[in-house]
């Protein structure tokens, strides 16, 4: 089933659950409070259902996991930023000046080192980066559930998304607390039982499986833990719908 007929199919099961028409099942959305930060401008109604259709029926849902066989012979990297000279001073020390600031709703902010967070029980798995434009490989992902990371500095009661920076200053993206804590959710810094390339957004990179390539951010630098999203940018969650695409992407 190709992905424009399962959001059409599970967007119609909201209606269909609800017994409601769309705008009833939108005013649902918004009791649950499942709109999405993009909802306003052309799109946005569609945005709202598919979101909150997500969120009710496949909250708990995991990524397709492949096999050691399946995995792509070349990750041949999509998009590659300009690298700063920010960014090329931390690599020529090899990294050991990078930091991750977790801060905002948190009862401890902290700064970790990659050595820090090499030191919280990892995670691999091997699943499908599929950038919007149709290009996808498959690799083996491997760091620390965000999960983790986030139960350390322990984040508050109030917190509704996280949303993550990277030292490349025009991409930023958010998620939800769903996603956030959701076990396949990675802050990585190894590929295919090696480092993780910078290519391929080393030395850490927040993959979202559960979401389109363009949510797995590279050259991840700090998250921020937050109950409101206005706060951010545009207002619209992150860099993605201020340049037409959505913010939340299901796959
Ligand atoms: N910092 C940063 N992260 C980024 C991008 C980028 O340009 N800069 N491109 C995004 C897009 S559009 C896609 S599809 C994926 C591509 O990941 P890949 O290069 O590993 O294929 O990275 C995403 N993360
Ligand atoms: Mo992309």
């Amino acid at each position: 089933m190709n992905r424009i007929s399962r959001r059409r199919l599970i967007t119609g099961g909201l209606v269909a659950a609800t017994g409601a028409s769309g705008v009833a099942a939108a005013r649902l959305a918004q009791k649950y409070g499942l709109v999405p930060p993009d909802h306003g401008g052309l799109y946005g109604f569609g945005e709202t259902l598919t979101y909150a259709a997500q969120r009710l029926l496949t909250r708990h849902s995991m990524a397709r996991e492949f096999s050691r066989a399946q995995i792509s012979a070349r990750p041949v990297p999509n998009e590659l930023a300009p690298f700063s000279d920010a960014f090329k001073r931390l690599q020529a020390g090899g990294f050991t000046e990078w930091r991750l600031a977790v801060n905002g709703m948190v009862a401890q902010p902290a700064s970790f080192s990659l050595d820090d967070i090499k030191r919280f029980p990892s995670r691999s798995q091997i699943t499908l980066l599929a950038c919007e434009e149709g290009w996808s490989y498959i690799a083996e992902w491997i760091g620390v559930p965000l999960s983790h990371v986030l139960e350390a500095v322990g984040i508050l009661p109030q917190a509704k998304y996280v949303v993550y920076n990277s030292i490349d200053p025009d991409w930023w993206d958010s998620i939800d607390m769903a996603d956030a804590l959701h076990p396949q959710t990675l802050l990585t810094y190894g590929m295919n039982g090696g480092e993780l390339s910078v290519a391929n957004g080393g030395p850490l990179r927040l993959r979202v499986p559960r979401q389109i390539g363009y949510k797995s951010v590279k050259f991840i630098t700090r998250l921020t833990v937050t109950d409101d999203l206005k706060k951010f940018g545009k207002g619209l969650g992150s860099a993605a719908p201020e340049g037409g695409y959505a913010w939340y992407v299901g796959i």
